[in-house]
């Protein structure tokens, strides 16, 4: 069942949020804003039902949010580009710079900052838009479909589709932003959570954050989530190397990128990915007076965020894979979300 109301009308368009009800307690939520996630309810081993995601205290709170992107769809292309440059054959692209000179999740105009045309299914939604150079400052028209849908048990299925309907290259590497915090009370923040990344590489950064080329091996390092491993131990291993948390593309090998589960309420969400990349973000710089959910302030390590894509700035490493969607074509991504209670 869908339900849909409108929520500012003073707005350049309505603001619109929808709820695909699948039953059982579960439930998602989101914005015709930012194709914008702002909960997806599910129960408990105890049947408490509550909002597995973190995001802003009130809907319009979601509106021109250029920091924690909370729930966003993310696109052209999630992560960092270096310098904000694309070359392709003999043509240099600039793109939207917007973290010093670099490109980060789509520049400041990317998808979680447009308005989406929704349109409802049987069991979810569909987001449309056509993007013009003009609009989020890349090459290329792209035409793109992003569909929020529930499958089989309890499956929450993510699909972003594009076709690039111009005579000029583009970019295509999207990603959902959304912050998982499984607890009920979300002021216990990543306590009680256990993580398995399947990777045995990270990439390297530099100071800004772009990935210098190389690969780093897990292996005796607090980055290691091979085996799955106690959440906060984890954060303040890696404390004691004076790293303030998680903000880290993982080489994912096979389609099962990750898993989180509660030890105290048995919740899991498994991430099924077609991509290569997973980046692990640990909330690490906040504002306190951001206020998330039910009223609570917002703090560091508060929730996590694991974002499949191709691994970052692949339009400069051949070998991290080809996000390019060269003129006149088009790509199809998949993001699974098997949630289950044990
Ligand atoms: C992640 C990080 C960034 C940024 C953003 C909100 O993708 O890689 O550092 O802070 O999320």
């Amino acid at each position: 069942m869908i339900t849909r109301k409108e929520i500012a009308s003073n707005l350049e368009r309505p603001l619109m949020q929808y709820t695909v009800n699948n039953g059982n307690g579960y439930a998602f939520t989101c914005l015709n804003y930012g194709a914008t996630l702002t909960s997806i309810m599910m129960p408990d081993r105890n049947g408490i039902i509550d909002n597995i995601l973190l995001g802003f205290n009130g809907p319009t709170d979601f509106l021109n949010d250029q920091t924690y992107f909370f729930g966003k769809a993310i696109g052209r292309v999630g992560g960092r580009i270096k310098g904000g440059l694309f070359h392709y054959k003999n043509q240099e692209f600039l793109l939207p710079r917007n973290e010093g000179d670099n490109t980060l999740h789509g520049g400041v105009n990317g998808f979680h900052h447009m308005w989406w045309d929704v349109s409802e299914t049987e069991k979810g939604l569909t987001f449309t838009k056509v993007i013009n150079p003009e609009m989020d400052g890349f090459p290329g028209k792209l035409e793109v479909t992003i569909t929020y849908r529930w499958g089989e048990n309890n499956q929450f299925h993510v699909e972003f589709y594009a076709i690039n309907k111009s005579d000029t290259p583009t970019l295509f590497n999207p990603t959902t932003h959304i912050y998982f915090n499984l607890n009920n009370d979300k002021l216990k923040g990543l306590n009680n959570h256990k993580l398995s990344i399947s990777a045995e590489q990270l990439l390297e950064l530099d100071q800004q954050q772009i990935p210098t080329g190389e690969f780093i091996n897990v292996t005796n390092t607090p980055f290691d989530f091979r085996k799955e491993q106690n959440l906060s131990e984890m954060l303040h291993s890696l404390k004691q190397l004076n790293i303030s948390g998680y903000d880290h593309p993982y080489h994912v090998t096979g389609p099962k990128a990750a898993r989180l589960s509660n030890l105290n309420n048995g919740r899991i969400v498994e991430i099924q990915s077609d991509r290569n990349g997973l980046v692990f973000y640990s909330l690490n710089k906040t504002h306190p007076h951001i206020k998330v959910n039910e009223g609570n302030h917002l703090f560091p390590h508060m929730a996590v965020a694991l974002e499949p894509q191709t691994l970052p700035d692949a339009n400069h490493h051949p070998d991290f894979g080809d996000i390019v969607l060269p003129a006149n074509t088009e790509k199809k991504y998949e993001i699974t979300y098997k949630l289950s209670v044990i």
